[in-house]
């Protein structure tokens, strides 16, 4: 069950910045995995997952994994001028989102995760979304990448599909891919972030990398407003 995973981690860590639950965006381009990633770590169908080539998520969808940790669907860019600026609205609307303690106001999101495909289809948009909407909003160190779709980031090839993992050729293509996006976004943005960890939404591969990523990344202290 996931949603015990790292639960004293968490707890502490929680208990320190005096907030509970760790609130997460998850973002990304549409298709990328984001509702899928959800139903990975809840082990079951909570958020609709697209079919066809149409985006599937229109709307901001919070689930709780715990007492200590909720996530925030949203809907993906990549999906049209119109509904872009629709969506790209939401997702700013929910990064100043805020409440109150003791007379001072904080942000309500502790923590932003794009999500990004394995394939690397789509980076432009994916660029787009971390300099026009997210990077102008919200704190950098507080900004965490992690590559969906390990499977077929060599289009299936090299996925041990009876094991469920990659073998050593795609998992040395994902380390690479890991470092060179990392080197990207900091060209493309400016912001430098951690080594994105890479998974499959799929096939529940490496969801614990996912959630050690987050984990190990709670901030310090609570959110204030950029
Ligand atoms: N092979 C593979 N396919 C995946 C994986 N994760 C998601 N998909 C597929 O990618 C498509 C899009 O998945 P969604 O979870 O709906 O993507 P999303 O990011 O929520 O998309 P929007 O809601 O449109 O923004 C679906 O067909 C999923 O089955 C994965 O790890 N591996
Ligand atoms: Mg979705």
């Amino acid at each position: 069950m996931y949603s015990d995973y790292g639960f004293n981690k968490i707890t502490s860590h929680l208990n320190a910045m005096q907030i509970r639950p760790l609130d997460v965006m998850v973002t990304g381009v549409t298709g990328s995995g984001k509702s899928s990633t959800l139903n990975m770590l809840f082990e079951k169908t909570i958020a609709k997952v697209g079919t066809g080539v149409d985006p599937e998520t229109m709307d901001l969808n919070a689930y709780r994994l715990s007492d200590i940790m909720r996530f925030w669907d949203t809907p993906g860019l990549g999906d049209g001028v119109y509904n872009d600026r629709i969506h790209g609205k939401k997702l700013i609307d929910l990064m100043y989102k805020t409440y109150t303690i003791d007379n001072a106001e904080y942000g309500f999101i502790d923590i932003i995760l794009v999500i990004i495909e394995g394939s690397n289809r789509d980076m432009g948009t994916t660029y787009k979304l971390l300099n026009d909407i997210i990077v102008p909003n919200f704190q950098g160190d507080r900004i965490l990448v992690a590559i969906n779709q390990a499977d077929v980031a060599m289009k299936s090839r090299h996925w041990d599909s009876e094991s469920n993992m990659p073998d050593s050729v795609l998992l040395d293509f994902l380390e690479e891919q890991a470092f060179s996006i990392q080197k990207r976004v900091k060209e493309a943005t400016g912001i430098s972030i951690i080594k994105p960890v890479y998974y499959s939404a799929l096939y529940g591969y490496n969801v614990e990398s996912f959630l050690d990523l987050i984990i190990n990344n709670i901030p310090k202290q609570k959110r204030s407003l950029v």
